[in-house]
């Protein structure tokens, strides 16, 4: 190991942050200064993975949990070779440039995961380390095509979420030996030092976890950072922690302290801190030959021969088992189609059947065809019908297993499913009562955001909840989901609709889908159509000579609307009855269809759903919704305190068409 190769390294990475930072006027310079050695440790001699080919699929992944200090990931990416080049750097936060202010996921190349909400990223890192586990696997000889390690750092920030824990307990008894996390402990936050807000101990915490911890001293020492990454990998059954102390803002007059953590050092104090602590007398953006010449050398050289070697036995791989390597293949690449079967089956009329019961069965007759379909629940698995039957669990030492006990960690649950579509080979999902939906908002912004297709299963889905009362009744979770871009929320009204809804969401690439499923059977409707569903509305009951209403519905409420409908008309009272499973398909269709559809004008129109009405307004004049809790007692009873019944909709129909 050449000592001075390193220490001049370790300067200009700590320069181009100095400089990414103080031309944009804007960023974060603490943790960036501070855990510049842990990086470039970590990318000169251990991380494998190949700038030339960002995606590939048998790369270690590395996410920057404490997506602030994203100077410093830039500043890596561009000496590790990736497509990120010095003037990327000089657009640090400016619009539409490769360097965002926070890591953004198929943005730029190289990040594996959008990151910046503290905490969300250690769960991610979970999420892909679990993924690692599942893919290899599920292949004979599986070791030979998926074997690499997930490394992310994290600051005192992300330990302080909630979210960190959950994630950690959950690494801890999955046995994730592959995950190493670096803590750079500083001792610092935005606000001051930590002890403001945090006196826990640690390591402690992790050792109660069930991690491996090991500890650097000084977080400017190369030799300490990569000897604890070296044990780090040989942890046989436990993740592994290293705590590594760092000064925040290191070479800055004002290291150590919060002053440096989120605002430029300027000119004067860039100066000195380059100058007068790292001996880096140079233009600023220089890159010393030795240093560009280095990270070829490691970083680079390390990964083309792995990729290369990669490539080989891939190959010889496919040569002794075609059928798998063609699968991994397909599933890698998200080509799942063909595995979806495009027939819907037949559903017995007159059956009555919840949406939660429906799904079950539907995500059961999907993984007979899709094999790398893997999931669970937080805790409900018997509840919201998540479980594979008869498979087996995903557990250490069955790593195979594709039912996921998640346990009471909704946050995590649904961070770490992004974690798992990042690393990919995997269609996933995860359920739980649609109320706690909001436990897991932010996980499905960020899946959102990083165009993950995340499936989330939220059951017992209205105030028809019943006896639980309204700490578990959804009333405004849906019109949350509904408000989130690139968000599909699917309600289904029966078993047709419940089965289309699954296809859909298994098709999707780059969405998230929410399918939204009720605890009480509800009867096969006659006209519901799974067409229909992936256009997101159509008329389930039609008028029978000319509409003069039409009753928008979703979920539970279409059964109700029809009901609703044939009692108009013994009044003589002609509507259309229109199931709205998912606006967001809806508004995908052309204008002409919606036109055909939604044919009166909205004053002609009445929504009904057992939920919020918030935001029905864009589609309907007239609601029948709920918008205040519910209660607790039985569901018929709950129901019919709120008078969510036809005879109310006749009502309000009625005094509509007056
Ligand atoms: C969920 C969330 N809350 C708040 C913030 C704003 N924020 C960004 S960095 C930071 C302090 C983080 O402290 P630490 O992890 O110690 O980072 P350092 O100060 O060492 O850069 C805060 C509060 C955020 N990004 N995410």
């Amino acid at each position: 190991m050449n000592k001075k190769i390193d220490e001049l390294s370790v300067a200009t990475i700590r320069s181009l942050c100095i400089d990414e930072i103080n031309k944009a006027n804007s960023g974060h310079p603490g943790m960036a200064l501070g855990s510049a050695p842990i990086l470039y440790t970590l990318f000169t001699r251990h991380l494998v993975a190949d700038p030339k080919d960002p995606e590939w699929f048998n790369r270690d992944r590395f996410v920057l949990s404490a997506g602030h200090a994203s100077a410093l990931l830039y500043a890596m990416l561009h000496l590790s070779g990736y497509e990120l080049s010095l003037d990327d750097l000089k657009q640090f936060r400016q619009l539409g440039s490769l360097t965002p202010g926070h890591p953004e996921y198929r943005w730029t190349k190289g990040v594996d995961a959008t990151s910046g909400p503290l905490g969300q990223g250690i769960a991610q890192a979970v999420g892909m380390a679990m993924a690692e586990e599942s893919v290899r696997a599920n292949y004979p000889e599986g070791e030979r095509i998926m074997n690499h390690y997930t490394y992310a750092l994290c600051g005192d920030g992300c330990l302080q979420e909630g979210i960190s824990q959950e994630a950690i307990s959950l690494a801890g008894h999955q046995k994730l030996n592959k995950l190493i996390l670096f803590y750079d402990a500083n001792q610092v936050t935005l606000d001051g030092a930590l002890d403001l807000s945090f006196s826990e101990q640690v390591k402690a915490r992790f050792i109660a976890s069930e991690w491996n911890v090991l500890e650097v001293n000084d977080g400017n020492d190369i030799e300490a950072i990569d000897k604890a990454i070296i044990e780090a990998k040989k942890s046989k059954d436990k993740p592994s922690m290293i705590l590594i102390h760092t000064v925040i803002g290191y070479g800055s007059a004002k290291q150590g302290t919060s002053k440096v953590h989120g605002s430029p050092l300027g000119a004067e104090d860039g100066k000195h801190a380059k100058v007068e602590v790292y001996g880096f007398d140079h233009d600023d953006f220089f890159i010393p030959e030795e240093v560009k010449e280095q990270f070829q050398n490691t970083f680079g050289a390390r990964g083309q021969k792995a990729h290369e070697q990669y490539n080989k036995e891939l190959k010889a791989y496919s040569e002794k088992h075609p059928v798998d390597a063609e699968r991994f293949l397909s599933l890698v690449n998200l080509d799942v189609d063909s595995y979806i079967p495009s027939v819907v089956p037949e559903f017995v009329a007159g059956s009555a059947t919840s949406t939660r019961v429906a799904s079950g069965k539907a995500l059961n007759a999907f993984m007979l065809k899709l094999p790398n379909l893997i999931g669970g629940s937080a805790d409900v698995a018997g509840s919201v019908m998540t479980k594979i039957d008869g498979g087996i669990n995903f557990e250490p030492g069955h790593r195979e297993g594709h039912n996921i006990n998640w346990g009471i960690r909704e946050f995590a649950m649904a961070s770490a499913q992004n974690g798992m579509l990042l690393h990919g080979g995997l269609r996933t999902y995860v359920g739980c009562f649609a109320v706690f939906a909001d436990y897991m908002k932010a996980a499905i912004r960020m899946a959102a955001l990083s165009h993950l297709p995340a499936i989330y299963l939220f059951s017992h889905d209205s105030i028809a909840v019943g006896e639980d009362g309204p700490t578990h009744q959804p009333i405004e979770q849906l019109a949350m989901l509904r408000s989130i871009p690139n968000v599909r929320v699917i309600r289904p009204c029966d078993e047709r609709e419940t089965y289309a809804a699954w296809a859909e969401a298994l098709r999707s690439k780059k969405t998230p889908t929410a399918l939204i499923l009720s605890r009480q059977n509800l009867p096969l409707l006659e006209g519901s159509s799974a067409e229909g569903l992936a256009k997101g509305a159509y008329v389930v009951s039609k008028e029978a000579k000319k509409a003069q209403l039409e009753l928008v519905a979703t979920g539970s409420e279409v059964s109700l609307a029809v009901e609703a409908q044939k009692l108009l008309k013994e009044e003589g009272i002609d509507v259309r009855v229109i199931s709205m499973p998912s606006w967001e398909l809806f508004e995908e269709q052309s204008e002409e269809y919606k036109n055909s559809v939604l044919s009166l004008p909205r004053e002609k129109r009445i929504s009904v759903e057992m939920l919020s009405t918030f935001g029905w307004d864009r589609y309907a004049a007239y609601h029948m919704g709920m918008d205040c809790f519910g209660a607790s007692a039985p569901a018929k009873d709950v129901i019919a305190k709120f008078d969510f019944t036809s005879a109310r909709l006749v009502k309000l129909a009625k005094e509509i068409v007056k």
